[in-house]
């Protein structure tokens, strides 16, 4: 998907555990003004179904399993977060649906901008609609 970027992080490996960090201007070019967490996700419990209007993210799963699903209102993608050093960085303007594949995942996001519930669309015909004004 245009805009939806999978990196996989390098892991720094001692003491027989791993680190991975992401920096600004690297990684990421947006700064980070707010940090959330989805945790104790069910297996099968979709969340999300919403885009973001302005809204730009960075994705990571610290523990378990999580596929998400972008839609740019004419095409969908699954991206699988499997392992901890694999972050999805995202712009703006996608339909997002995504679910744990294994019990407790945790999905942490870092998020552009704080948080506005003006800035969700959270229909999904109005999000077509929203697209087409776009192009
Ligand atoms: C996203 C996916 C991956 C707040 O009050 N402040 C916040 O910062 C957030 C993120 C949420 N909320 C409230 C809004 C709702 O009443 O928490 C409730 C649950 O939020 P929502 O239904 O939007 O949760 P998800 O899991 O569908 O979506 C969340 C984020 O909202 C969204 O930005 O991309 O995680």
């Amino acid at each position: 998907m245009n805009n939806i970027e999978t990196v996989e992080l390098k892991k720094i490996s001692n003491n027989g555990s791993d680190l991975c960090y992401l920096e600004l201007g690297k990684e990421i070019d947006f700064e980070i003004k707010r940090i959330y967490y989805i945790f104790s996700m069910q297996v099968g419990l979709k969340r999300g179904y919403h885009a973001h209007k302005k809204l730009r993210q960075v994705m990571f799963c610290p523990y378990g399993e999580v596929e998400i699903e972008f839609d740019d209102g004419y095409k969908k993608e699954k991206y699988l977060l499997d392992s901890p050093n694999k972050i999805i960085v995202i712009n703006q303007g996608y339909w997002r649906e995504f679910e744990a594949l294994k019990q407790n995942s945790v999905l942490c996001i870092g998020a552009s901008d704080l948080y506005d519930e003006e800035d969700y669309i959270r229909d999904y015909g109005k999000y077509i609609n929203w697209i087409k004004e776009q192009n």
